[in-house]
């Protein structure tokens, strides 16, 4: 979508202040080495964009799957957004009836329409975000070919299956990001930015190609904002409104113990 390639191995990202904010702070936090590493920013044509490393330079045929982490993908402040304006998406309530005709209220069909708010949480509640802490956005197969359809890989049985086709049930590969979770546990711990940031819409890029590297990248800070002043996130409790948690690490340890899983298939 808004990546695109440059030379030298780099991409560019269309510029966002939230997200540029956060790669710079990123550079120097314990995370760094899980996070792909920040150039600076760039003009062209008119446009600014984000340069970044190119995760996918030097490998074969890339196997890429996108895990959108945490129980929630929208900010607290699209809620309040909805209540004071009930403005509708047209666009959106038609993205949920192509999934499932049933889906919107009698209103909302009446209207044609749903709030961004309504609809981010029916993509939630009905993919394994809200229950599992993260959700298979998208994968691309090594011959180029991309899936999107995982809008209803809910239970952990339909994750687990999705993750052996995905590495084609090679155990080495399952192995290699069991442990590379393992030490991105360990390194969120020592970070300061993870304890004081709401992470949201952000995902963990996993990637692997025919030689056995594989590797788990943290990407997307477009919705990951500062908590405000004296307010420490803990990550792995349920989120309620107001409470800003995000459900990373509820996320990661479902993730986590679903490898493990698929491991031992
Ligand atoms: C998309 O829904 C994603 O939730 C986007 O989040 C979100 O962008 C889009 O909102 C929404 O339509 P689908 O993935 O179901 O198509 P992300 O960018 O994290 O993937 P925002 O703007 O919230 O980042 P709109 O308002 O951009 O359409
Ligand atoms: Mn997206």
């Amino acid at each position: 979508g808004n990546v695109r390639l440059s030379e030298g191995g780099e991409v560019l990202k269309r510029f966002c202040k939230v997200e540029d904010v956060c790669l710079q702070a990123l550079m120097s936090d314990a995370l760094c080495q899980f996070v792909p590493h920040y150039f600076g920013h760039i003009s062209q044509d008119g446009e600014r964009y984000i340069r970044l490393e190119d995760l996918l330079s030097g490998l074969k045929h890339p196997v890429i799957m996108d895990c959108k982490m945490g129980v929630r993908t929208y900010q607290e402040e699209e809620i309040i957004k909805a209540r004071t304006n009930a403005n509708v998406r047209s666009d959106m309530y038609q993205k949920m009836v192509k999934v499932d005709p049933a889906a919107p209220t009698a209103e909302e069909h009446a209207k044609r329409g749903v709030t961004k708010v309504r609809y981010l949480q029916w993509r939630d509640d009905s993919s394994s975000t809200s229950s599992l802490g993260f959700r298979i956005e998208g994968i691309v197969m090594g011959n180029g070919k991309v899936l999107r359809d995982f809008y209803k890989t809910h239970t952990e049985a339909q994750v687990t299956e999705t993750l052996l086709s995905f590495t084609r049930r090679q155990v080495h590969i399952l192995e290699a990001y069991e442990s590379r979770l393992q030490a991105l546990s360990e390194a969120l711990k020592e970070s300061t930015f993870f304890y004081k940031h709401e992470i949201i819409g952000s995902s963990l890029l996993f990637v692997h190609d025919c030689s056995s590297k594989a590797n788990i990248w943290m990407i997307d800070f477009g919705k990951t904002i500062p908590t405000p002043e004296d307010v420490q996130l803990r990550h792995d409790v349920p989120w309620v409104e107001g409470n800003r948690e995000d459900g990373y690490i509820i996320g990661l340890t479902s993730l986590t113990s679903l490898l493990r899983e698929a491991i031992k298939q």
